[in-house]
Order: C-alpha cells, then structure tokens, then sequence
C-alpha cells in the first residue's frame, strides 16, 4: 500500500473493509474515496477502488432488479424522513462543519458530534421548538465532491429537494472556498436552486403557434438565443412568459420540471475560533448577496436565539390564533404560508362552517389602530394576528 494517507483515510480504510453489507460498503467506499490523498503516488490505488465502486454497484443494482422483478414493487422509498411541524429545514455543509452541535445545541436530540469525518452516516431529524410551533430540522450527511453521485448523497439530496428550506452550514475554521464550491457545485449538480426566483420565466406547451415570448424585454441578454435554444432543442410550439428579469440559465430551468427550487440562507459557525472573523468577512463579501448569513459559535452559544428566528423567517410561514367570543385566544396556532388570507384559515378551521357559510371574520392585530377590524375572506393575514371567525 502507497504511503502519504492521512490517518482518517486509514481509519477510514479499515472501515470500509470491516463492513460486510454491500450497501453500506459502498458509502464506506465512497467516503474513503473522497477522504482519497490526490497526490501522484496514490492514482493507481484509487483508481482501484473506484473500479471496486464501479463492481459494487453493479452488483447491488443487479440485486435490487431481482428483487424488484421478485416483488413486483418499484422498490421502498427508504431513507426517506416524514415531515413534521410547522416547516422543515435541512442542514447541509461538508463533514465536520459542526451541524450535529448545531442541532444538539437547539434541540434536546443527542446527535453524535466528533472531530473525526462523517460522524452524521445518515439523512436525521429532530424538532426545534419556537415559542409555540415545531420546525425540524434535518441533518444532511457531510457533503464532498460527487456527494450528488453516490448512493447516500442521492438519498440525502432527495431529502433536500423537497424540504422547505436549507441551511448552509459554513464552519469559519475551514477555508470557505472549498465548503462554498462543494456545496454550490453539488446542489446546482442535482438540480436544487438556492434562492432562485421561479416565477421568472413561465413555460406553456402547446399545439400550435410557434415561438411565442412575452416580455422579452426583461430577458438579460440576446432574445435571438432563446430561439436559437428552442430551435435546437426541437421545440416548434411554446409560449414563454419573461415576467420578471431572467437569465438564460433560468429559462432553461424553466424548462426543466426536474429543477428544484428552495429558500435557502448560510449559517457560520464556530465564531468563536482564532482567525474566524476574517473568515466571516470573505464569506459576507462573496455569498452576502445572495444569502442571508448567521454568524454563531455553538459552542459558546451565541446567536443561537437569532438563528432559529431567521430559520422561521426563511420559511415563508406565518401563525394565526383561532378566537371564540368572550374568550381568551387558542395556545396553538393555526400554521399558513405567507400570502395566506382569511379564506385559507377558515378553511383549515372548518370549510363548511366558515368558508361556504362565511358571515364575518374580526382579526385582533398587534399596533393596528383598528382594534377589531372586520375583514372578509378575501383579507390578507399577518404572523400574529388573531382571527374570529362568524358563520350564518
Ligand atoms: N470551536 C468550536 N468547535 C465546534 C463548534 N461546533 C462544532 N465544533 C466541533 O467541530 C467538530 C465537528 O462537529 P459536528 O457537530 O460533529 O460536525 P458535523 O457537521 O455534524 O460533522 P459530520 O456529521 O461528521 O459531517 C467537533 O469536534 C465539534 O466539537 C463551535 O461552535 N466551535
Ligand atoms: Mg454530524
């Protein structure tokens, strides 16, 4: 064997080869790869275990196409994590960036935590409770360069393709580049857009009529290679919708139902490490456009309180308490995507009673002049407010 690993690539060697299902010597497999020295001496050892990857998988996809012919299913969805609470937030970030102290330290869940890589194997969740809702939060395995192709990253990415929010975990004591451009380069690899607008471009099929675009005002750049685009993709009849400014990359997402977009914002921590504040600043420069960034020390603690406020905040969500007359409000609120009205409450109270036999609603906001305002279904809700709702 080649000298020049490190020893987490021995430890993580001897894993590998202790491991006896085949499913979980692949992830073994994969960390070990990715854990892999890049130096000259170690091409020909890595390149046999890839070739060892390569065998694996073969064999556990031949596996999983005998069972499935055997069962007649398409196969469990395993791994996958039910959600709970008000909204869900996933924590993604390479390994050791300090997510599972994240958690830990806002939850009463008892994540493993070490200094040794990939200490989280596995998609896992817990609920961090806010005042009077439950938000959970889901711990991402640690993400390296061709995460999105492995079999755990594609498990895991599946998770956060579909979760309402995700937090970047960037650890102020590693070099930023390098967690920013694994991070970004996975996710934009497995379709996932941060903070993308999607209503930017909207795409109609249809039968007839040609190249339709609407708005071509707001497309950032030459209207001319969107046709050309079109014309190359084969698509004789569309209707594009440009309605807001848009980029060429958004119309291809656009096109593209596959693409995932969700709300995204970037956690710092480990705030409290010599040279972190030049850390912080690099990052602020760089990704502070496009990010909300949280600076925090788990550790110590700090800003943990603002961080889980901004968690909610990025989940677009906002609460509402149910009054009956003469009475004090409901403890628990009623949990509405932001934009929500009246009708979108009553409905989740009791379509019946209230949507289809509506007589009034009276909502009790904090700082409105009006202390019982009388609205309609069509009256647009604020986190907060508290809604009396009067049926004929
Ligand atoms: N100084 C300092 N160290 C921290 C902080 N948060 C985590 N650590 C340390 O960083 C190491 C990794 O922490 P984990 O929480 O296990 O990191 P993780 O991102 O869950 O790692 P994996 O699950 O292995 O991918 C541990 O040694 C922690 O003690 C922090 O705020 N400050
Ligand atoms: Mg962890």
């Amino acid at each position: 064997m080649p000298t020049n690993v490190t020893p987490e690539f021995d430890k993580q060697r001897q894993i590998y080869e202790d491991t006896e299902d085949l499913a979980q010597r692949i992830v073994e497999l994969e960390k070990l790869l990715s854990l892999a020295p890049r130096h000259k001496g170690a091409e020909r050892m890595v390149g046999d275990y890839r070739k060892k990857l390569a065998q694996l998988k073969a064999k556990v996809e031949k596996q999983r196409e005998q069972e499935r012919t055997r069962k007649g299913t398409r196969g469990a969805e395993e791994g996958v994590i039910r959600k709970e609470g008000a909204g869900q937030v996933c924590l993604l970030g390479v390994t050791n960036s300090g997510k599972s102290t994240i958690i830990n330290s806002v939850t009463n869940a008892e994540l493993d935590v070490g200094d040794y890589p990939f200490t989280t194997p596995i998609p896992t969740p817990a609920m961090l409770i806010l005042e009077d809702i439950n938000i959970q939060l889901v711990e991402i395995p640690g993400l390296f360069k061709g995460f999105r192709e492995s079999g755990m990253g594609r498990q895991a990415l599946a998770v956060a393709r579909n979760t309402d929010c995700i937090a970047l975990v960037v650890d102020l004591s590693q070099d930023i580049d390098m967690q920013m451009g694994i991070i970004l380069s996975e996710l934009d690899g497995a379709r996932v857009r941060l903070n993308r607008e999607q209503s930017a471009v909207r795409i109609e099929r249809v039968g007839l009529g040609g190249h339709m675009i609407y708005g071509a005002q707001n497309y950032q750049g030459d209207i001319e290679e969107v046709k050309e685009y079109l014309r190359a993709r084969r698509i004789s009849n569309i209707i594009v919708r440009l309605q807001k400014p848009a980029t060429f990359e958004q119309l291809v997402d656009a096109m593209d139902a596959s693409v995932a977009y969700v709300r995204a914002l970037v956690i710092a921590t480990k705030g409290d490490v010599p040279g972190s504040e030049d850390r912080f600043a690099e990052l602020t420069e760089k990704y502070g456009k496009r990010f909300e960034i949280f600076p925090i020390s788990a550790k110590t603690g700090e800003n943990l309180d603002g961080m889980k406020w901004a968690l909610y905040d990025h989940l677009d969500i906002l609460r509402v308490y149910t009054k009956i007359p003469g009475k004090k409000r409901e403890d628990k609120p009623i949990v509405l995507p932001e934009g929500a009205i009246v009708e979108d409450a009553a409905a989740k109270v009791h379509k019946e009673l209230f949507v289809e036999r509506f007589r009034a609603a009276v909502i009790f906001r904090a700082n409105d002049k009006i202390k019982r305002r009388q609205v309609g279904l069509s009256y647009p809700l604020e986190d907060g407010d508290i809604l009396q709702l009067m049926s004929r």
